[in-house]
């Protein structure tokens, strides 16, 4: 009986997470040395946030992109304005025992056109103005794309390379 009650409430919390606010969107402009791109974010039903991005003139191969902590893209410094990783106290990567980072999504590739066409299913961050961590807090999010491939695995950003573009995330209107 006691752990009937148990379920119940581990049940009730989560569905009163202010984590699931359905419907609240973000999206972003991804722009870099010949790299133009979309993002866009969407909080669903199931609490999921679902990703999809699009860019065109990205060097042909596999690209780390991750959400950054701070809403800002300066080219002249490489994009360092942008933070790091969205963490929450975690570690980097799928592949880390106290991973992965809220903000660590799967690598794109682009093709010899220089086109990515991805979609990603994540948990872990709010789209809204309630839940920690969430992508609107007071210095805001973005989302980078490096010049080469997270390996999932090195702290604290994957040994992903350079930034080749970033994107400021903003409320969809
Ligand atoms: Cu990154
Ligand atoms: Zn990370």
């Amino acid at each position: 009986m006691k752990s009937v009650y148990a379920m119940l409430l581990v049940g009730l919390l989560s569905s009163g997470s202010a984590l699931a606010a359905e419907g609240d969107s973000v999206n972003g402009t991804l722009e870099g040395d010949g790299i133009t791109g979309e993002i866009s974010m969407l909080e669903t039903a199931s609490g999921t946030v679902h990703i999809k991005v699009s860019a065109q003139g990205v060097p042909e191969g596999a690209h780390g992109i991750h959400v950054h902590e701070v809403g800002k893209c300066e080219a002249a410094d490489g994009f360092k304005s942008a933070g790091g990783h969205l963490a929450a106290g975690l570690d980097h990567g799928i592949q880390s025992d106290d991973g992965p980072h809220p903000g660590d999504l799967p690598n794109v590739h682009a093709g010899a056109q220089g086109m990515v066409n991805a979609e990603f299913f994540v948990r872990g961050f709010s789209l809204g103005t309630e839940g920690d961590p969430r992508i609107l807090d007071q210095d805001g999010s973005s989302v980078i794309l490096h010049a080469g491939p997270d390996d999932y695995t090195s702290q604290p950003s994957g040994d992903s390379g350079s930034r080749i573009a970033c994107a400021v995330l903003k409320a969809a209107e």
